[in-house]
């Protein structure tokens, strides 16, 4: 084996995978998780994997496609993802770094990490220079617009096996509902469970001033998304505004997207997206930024490789807890007593499950 060892095959495959409960945001209903699946083989032997979230079963075939079109690109190669990351951004400077094209380069970065870490014999969050250790979770995987009356079962259950903190997804058509259900959240969770808000930014900014001002009494731990992503001006005016934090950060494409935002005062928190951001490569660098601002860094979904990289984030906050790809992994990430454990073996946690990966095979 060369070292490091040389990309000889790329692998990508779909799979749509059931989700417990049905996610509906104030955009997008999600039902299952669309997936393209990523092995990247080299000539040592070694399988780095990876895998992308790709929101609705309608861009799974997108990715996958320009997974397989970056195959040959990169067929031959230094299994480096630094030199591999420079050579693609290169190659796509022209139609820029977003959407499927941006997806596919952080799978290929995700999938080199993990060959690099399993080559190294170690977790990715102890070749990255940090330990593997347990990270402080929020639970995710429910709580979306069900409706105040439904929000005291689901939040008990999302609290359920030591959670510390789960999150509501908001943008109710009225004030009035997102209050009541704020409420009956909060009536229903023990004292000092903390509870995220999420408005998948559909709210305009004055409506949001006027929302978030209505919940500033609520204790909420944060306010995210309230309205469009890349409105700088519009976040920091709502971030100003308001006493409790503002987050965002998974609708950054790119290191650059988070030092704009900041730059411009637009949140409070970010929670970059481990695929969105630009992979590891692309979080280790927004990380620096957010570290030079001293703020608190959380994860997007990838809850298996972000514990690894929040294990290595100057302001790590909080992991995201979704257990969406966990049918489909061979040993998924553990929870205990609300904090995701960092497994001890080597690459970056993920490994499929076979005969699941079957099942829920769309191409
Ligand atoms: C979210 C993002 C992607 C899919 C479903 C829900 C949401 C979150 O914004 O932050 O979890
Ligand atoms: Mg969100």
């Amino acid at each position: 084996m060369t070292i490091p060892p040389k990309i000889t095959g790329l692998r990508a495959r779909a799979v749509d995978v059931p989700m417990r409960r049905p996610l509906q945001t104030s955009s997008l209903l999600i039902r299952t998780a669309p997936l393209a699946l990523l092995d990247v083989e080299t000539d040592g032997g070694i399988v780095g994997r990876s895998y992308l979230f790709c929101y609705a079963g309608a861009m799974l075939k997108p990715v996958v496609a320009m997974l397989e079109a970056v195959a040959p690109m990169i067929a031959g190669d230094a299994a480096a993802p630094f030199d591999v990351g420079q050579k693609l951004a290169r190659r796509f400077a022209l139609p820029s770094p977003q959407g499927v094209v941006a997806m596919a380069l952080a799978g290929v970065d995700m999938a080199l990490w993990d060959a690099a870490a399993q080559a190294a014999g170690a977790p990715l969050a102890r070749l990255l220079g940090g330990t593997p250790r347990r990270i402080p979770a929020y639970n995710s995987n429910g709580l979306g617009l069900i409706g105040a009356e439904r929000v005291p079962q689901e939040a008990l259950e999302l609290a359920a096996g030591g959670f510390r903190a789960v999150k509501l997804r908001l943008g109710y058509p009225t004030l009035a509902e997102d209050l009541a259900a704020v409420e009956a959240a909060r009536a229903a969770l023990p004292d000092g469970i903390a509870l995220m808000t999420d408005y998948n930014q559909c709210l305009a900014p004055v409506e949001a001033e006027i929302r978030g001002r209505a919940l500033d009494d609520a204790g909420l731990a944060w306010i995210e998304e309230p309205t469009r992503w890349d409105d700088d001006a519009g976040n920091a005016r709502i971030a100003a505004a308001l006493a409790t934090p503002v987050m965002a950060g998974e609708s950054f494409w790119g290191p650059h997207d988070m030092a704009r935002a900041l730059a411009a005062r637009a949140c409070d928190y970010v929670m970059p997206d481990a695929m969105k951001i630009g992979g590891v490569s692309g979080w280790l660098r927004a990380a620096a930024i957010a570290g030079e601002h001293a703020m608190p860094m959380s994860s997007h979904l990838y809850p298996e490789i972000s514990a690894h990289l929040l294990a290595v984030t100057p302001t790590a906050h909080w992991l995201e807890y979704v257990d969406w790809a966990a049918p489909i992994l061979a040993e998924p990430i553990a929870i205990e007593d609300g904090h995701a454990v960092i497994p001890e073996r080597p690459g970056a946690g993920i490994a499929w499950n076979e005969a699941a990966v079957a099942r829920c095979r769309v191409t």
